[in-house]
C-alpha cells in the first residue's frame, strides 16, 4: 500500500511540474489559479479568474443606467475557451506520461464542480453557493479534468471563512439564498436572465432585478472575500467592446442580426437574441 502511495506520490510531482509549466508556457491558468486532485483515479480541479475588471457593474463602465451584465460574460465564452485549455493540457500530459485517458468539463455536464473543488482543497462554499479562496475570492470558473492517472490527493479544505458574515443574504434582491448554502435557483435573476426559456419573468419579480440584464453578481459583488479579486491577464475575456459602451437606448434598438454578429463567440448567446430581448423589456418596466 505504502509503495503505491510513494508511487503515486511521485507521479503526482511529476505531474504538478509539469502543469507549472504548461501554465507558464500558455499563460492560461495564471498563478493565481491552483490546481489540486481529488482521489486516486484523479480528478484534476481547476480554477480560472475571468475577472478582467475587478469592479464591472456598468456604474463603472460609463452609463450608470446601461444594463448589467455579469462579469463572467464580458469576453467569450468560457465554455469553448477552457475546454480548449484543458484539451491542450491533457496533450501535453499525454506527450509527457504517455497513453492516459481523460476528458475535460466545464459546467457542461453532471460534474459536482464545487462539492470536487472543495473536496480537492481549493475552498468552501460560501453561504452564496459558490466556491471561495481566501487568495481570489469566487470570480473564477471550476474546470475539471477527470482522467484515468493515478495520483496522490490533497486534502479536502476543512475550514468555512464566512464565519458570522450574511452579507450575501441581506443583499440578494429576490430573497433567493437560503439557509445551509441553499440557493433557490427558482428565484434567482441568473436563472431567470439565462436559463429561462421563451417565458415571461414572473410579475413578482417586478423592482427586484436592480438593471441586471444578464446574469448576477450581487451575492458576490458584496462578498468582502472578492476584495481579493486580481484582474487577469487573459485575451479570451476582454470585454467586447460594444458590452461596455452600448447604451440602454443601443441595446433595446439593437437588431437580431448584430446581436448575431456581435454575439457570435460570446456567453450571451445562450439568452437568445430574444431572451435579452425580454430581459430589457422586463428592466425597463421596472423603472418606470
Ligand atoms: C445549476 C447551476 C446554477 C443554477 C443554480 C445555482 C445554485 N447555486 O444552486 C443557477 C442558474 C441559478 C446558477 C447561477 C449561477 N451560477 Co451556476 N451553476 C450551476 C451548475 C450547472 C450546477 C450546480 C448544481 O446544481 N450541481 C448539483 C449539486 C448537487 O452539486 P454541487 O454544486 O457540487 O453541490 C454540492 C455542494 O455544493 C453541496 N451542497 C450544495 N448545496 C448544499 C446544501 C446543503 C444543506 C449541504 C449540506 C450541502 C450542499 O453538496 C452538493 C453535492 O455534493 C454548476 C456547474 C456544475 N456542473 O457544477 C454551475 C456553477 C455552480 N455556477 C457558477 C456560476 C459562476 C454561477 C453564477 C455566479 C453566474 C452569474 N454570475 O450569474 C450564478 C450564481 C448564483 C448563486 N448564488 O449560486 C460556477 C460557480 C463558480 C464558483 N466560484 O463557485 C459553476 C461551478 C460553473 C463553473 N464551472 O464555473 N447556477
Ligand atoms: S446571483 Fe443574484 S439573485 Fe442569484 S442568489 Fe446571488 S444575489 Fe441572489
Ligand atoms: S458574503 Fe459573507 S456569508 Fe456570503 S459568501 Fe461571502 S463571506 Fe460568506
Amino acid at each position: 500500500m505504502e509503495k503505491q502511495h510513494n508511487k503515486a506520490a511521485k507521479k503526482r510531482v511529476h505531474l504538478d511540474f509539469l502543469i507549472i509549466h504548461f501554465l507558464r508556457l500558455t499563460g492560461c491558468f495564471h498563478a493565481n489559479n491552483q490546481i489540486h486532485l481529488i482521489w486516486q483515479k484523479i480528478a484534476l480541479n481547476l480554477i480560472k479568474s475571468y475577472t478582467h475588471i475587478v469592479k464591472t457593474t456598468a456604474e463603472n463602465l460609463g452609463f450608470a443606467d446601461a444594463p448589467k451584465i455579469s462579469k463572467y460574460a464580458y469576453g467569450r465564452d468560457y465554455h469553448e475557451v477552457i475546454k480548449e485549455k484543458l484539451n491542450q493540457l491533457l496533450l501535453i500530459l499525454r506527450e509527457k506520461i504517455g497513453a492516459i485517458h481523460g476528458r475535460g468539463f466545464v459546467d457542461a455536464a453532471p460534474v459536482l464542480e464545487r462539492s470536487w473543488a472543495q473536496r480537492s482543497g481549493l475552498g468552501w462554499i460560501g453561504k452564496n453557493g459558490n466556491l471561495i479562496t481566501r487568495q481570489q475570492g469566487s470570480f473564477f470558473f471550476i474546470a475539471t479534468l477527470i482522467t484515468d492517472l493515478e495520483l496522490a490527493y490533497d486534502d479536502a479544505f476543512a475550514r468555512d471563512y464566512c464565519g458570522t458574515c450574511t452579507k450575501c443574504i441581506g443583499a440578494c434582491p429576490t430573497n433567493a439564498i437560503l439557509d445551509n448554502k441553499v440557493i433557490d435557483g427558482s428565484r434567482c435573476i441568473s436563472y431567470f436572465t439565462i436559463e429561462l426559456k421563451d417565458m415571461l419573468i414572473p410579475n413578482e419579480m417586478k423592482d427586484k432585478f436592480e438593471n441586471w440584464m444578464f446574469g448576477c453578481d450581487i451575492c458576490q459583488d458584496v462578498c468582502p472575500w472578492n476584495r481579493f479579486s486580481k484582474p487577469i491577464n487573459e485575451t479570451a475575456f476582454i470585454p467586447i467592446p460594444e458590452i461596455l459602451n452600448l447604451t440602454t437606448k443601443e441595446w433595446e434598438s439593437l437588431t437580431e442580426e448584430s446581436f448575431k454578429k456581435i454575439f457570435k463567440q460570446s456567453p450571451l448567446k445562450r439568452a437568445k437574441f430574444k431572451g435579452i430581448q425580454r430581459n430589457l423589456k422586463f428592466i425597463h418596466q421596472e423603472k418606470y
